[in-house]
């Protein structure tokens, strides 16, 4: 048995009395009230979601499993020579909350090299695909061809049993999870690089894996599995994480909920807004002749964005309230790589000028930066120009987490997720108006 497997069945077994308990005699113990404003607001703020895996701070950002991002860079082990960790050791601390020894890590790394192959009818099915559907359709549609390979699926036919049904989620994780880089990377290349394709190296971990099925040399190894760790999770009731959290509670398999999570995560107010950014600040390169303009030609720009009805894109968090520390990572990365970098420039300029003029128009409630305002600059830098595909690499690294929360779903028994609908003359009978 792998060592990650039976660190996780300890820690299934430690955990089940909790919630067990927690059910049976506090049941009946209030934890939030429901607003008006929250019922037809999209249930911001409301605590009806749990989860362990990681916790977002409204200020402090994102923690995984207590820990902050560069408590995360700089306790997890490293492939020699390299800046950031195996993104397969983030794997092991989100399942099991123990950061994990180099030989535990190698043991997933290995096992992961044994499981990234496609086969290959996600081969054929992608390339039957119209040849301009957006990267992040063909991806999920990948995930999704792949539902046949379902163990879990499987034993669920075969007789189910609830308290061991998270061993099959764990098996279904291991066997997608190794292969989303290489299906990304080969809907790059079959669309953006003239169909060639690249034979796998056997040496490389996952992020080097992506690297270099991509075909693009080092830093970017380093750069993928700093971008995979750093959107893996954040916490539950975003759009990605919630849709795989919900499909997954109707007890269809991890294939299901991955494609439909990625489908969520596609939106332009979620995983999308990575592209929309760089389109942005390209168009106002354009405007300004590729040249750094003044700050008061910028200032000019943001405000006949918010003018002309549009948001700024890469400003503003549905529950951050101050800089996203995922852009505080990336800043650094890019300090050091690509300081001189004109796209950079213009980021580090907006980072100075957006959020006085948000806080001036006073509408976002958060006016600082959130992890899509960074992430494109650095891909474009590496030679990934086509933007379409950022949010494929926001998908590869969104699924360690939500595969990780799905597997512990299964091992604590979750049931399936239905809240309450009501109508508006409900809503306006409470209200008192009717
Ligand atoms: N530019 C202009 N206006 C903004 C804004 C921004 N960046 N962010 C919020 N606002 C506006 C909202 O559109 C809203 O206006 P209306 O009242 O006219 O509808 C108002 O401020 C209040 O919104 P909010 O409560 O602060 O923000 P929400 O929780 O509703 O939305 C988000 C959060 C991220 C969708 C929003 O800030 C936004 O659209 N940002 C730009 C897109 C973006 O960067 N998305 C990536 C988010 C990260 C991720 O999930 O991947």
């Amino acid at each position: 048995m792998l060592q990650l497997k039976q660190k996780l069945s300890e820690k299934i077994d430690q955990h089940r009395p909790r919630t067990t308990r927690l059910l049976k005699e506090f049941g009946e113990v209030k934890v939030d009230e429901v607003k008006i404003r929250q019922v037809i607001g999209g249930m911001r703020g409301l605590k009806c979601l749990v989860t362990d895996i990681s916790y977002l701070d409204p200020y402090e950002g994102i923690r995984y499993r207590g820990m902050t991002l560069p408590e995360v860079f700089e306790k997890l082990p490293k492939p020699e020579g390299k800046q950031y960790p195996y993104v397969e050791g983030l794997f092991y601390l989100l399942l099991t909350g123990e950061i994990p020894t180099k030989d535990q890590v190698l043991e997933i790394v290995e096992e992961f090299k044994k499981r990234r192959q496609l086969p290959q009818y996600v081969i054929d099915v992608l390339r039957a695909m119209p040849t301009d559907s957006h990267p992040m359709v063909m991806f999920s549609t990948a995930v999704l061809v792949m539902q046949r390979e379902s163990k879990f699926a499987k034993f669920y036919r075969e007789g189910y049993n609830k308290w061991t049904a998270w061993e099959y989620m764990l098996e279904d994780a291991m066997n997608l999870l190794p292969k989303l880089p290489t299906i990304a990377a080969y809907i790059y290349r079959m669309k953006y690089r003239s169909d060639i394709h690249i034979p796998e190296d056997p040496s490389q971990d996952f992020g080097g894996h992506f690297a270099h099925m991509m075909g693009i040399p080092e830093p970017f190894d380093d750069v993928a599995r700093m971008y995979f760790i750093i959107h893996a999770d954040h916490e539950s009731g975003n759009v990605s994480a919630h849709t795989g959290h919900l499909v997954a509670s109707a007890l269809s398999d991890p294939y299901y909920a991955i494609s439909a999570m990625l489908d969520g995560l596609a939106g332009p107010l979620h995983g999308l807004a990575n592209q929309e950014v760089l389109r942005w600040i390209q168009g106002m390169m354009k405007k300004f002749g590729d040249k750094l303009p003044s700050e008061d030609d910028m200032k000019q720009y943001v405000w006949d964005t918010l003018n002309a009805g549009q948001v700024i894109p890469g400003f503003g968090h549905a529950v951050l309230r101050k800089t996203d520390p995922r852009y505080m990572v990336q800043r650094e990365f890019a300090l050091k790589h690509l300081k001189d970098d004109l796209l950079f420039k213009y980021v580090d300029m907006l980072f100075k000028i957006v959020p006085p003029i948000l806080k001036e128009q006073g509408k976002a409630k958060n006016p600082w930066p959130n992890v899509d305002a960074h992430s494109g600059t650095i891909l474009w830098y590496y030679g990934v120009r086509e933007y379409e595909f950022y949010t494929v690499m926001f998908g590869i690294g969104r699924s360690i987490g939500v595969l990780s929360n799905i597997i512990w779903d299964r091992a604590l028994g979750y049931p399936i997720e239905r809240p309450k609908s009501i109508t508006t003359d409900m809503l306006e009978e409470i209200a008192g108006i009717k």
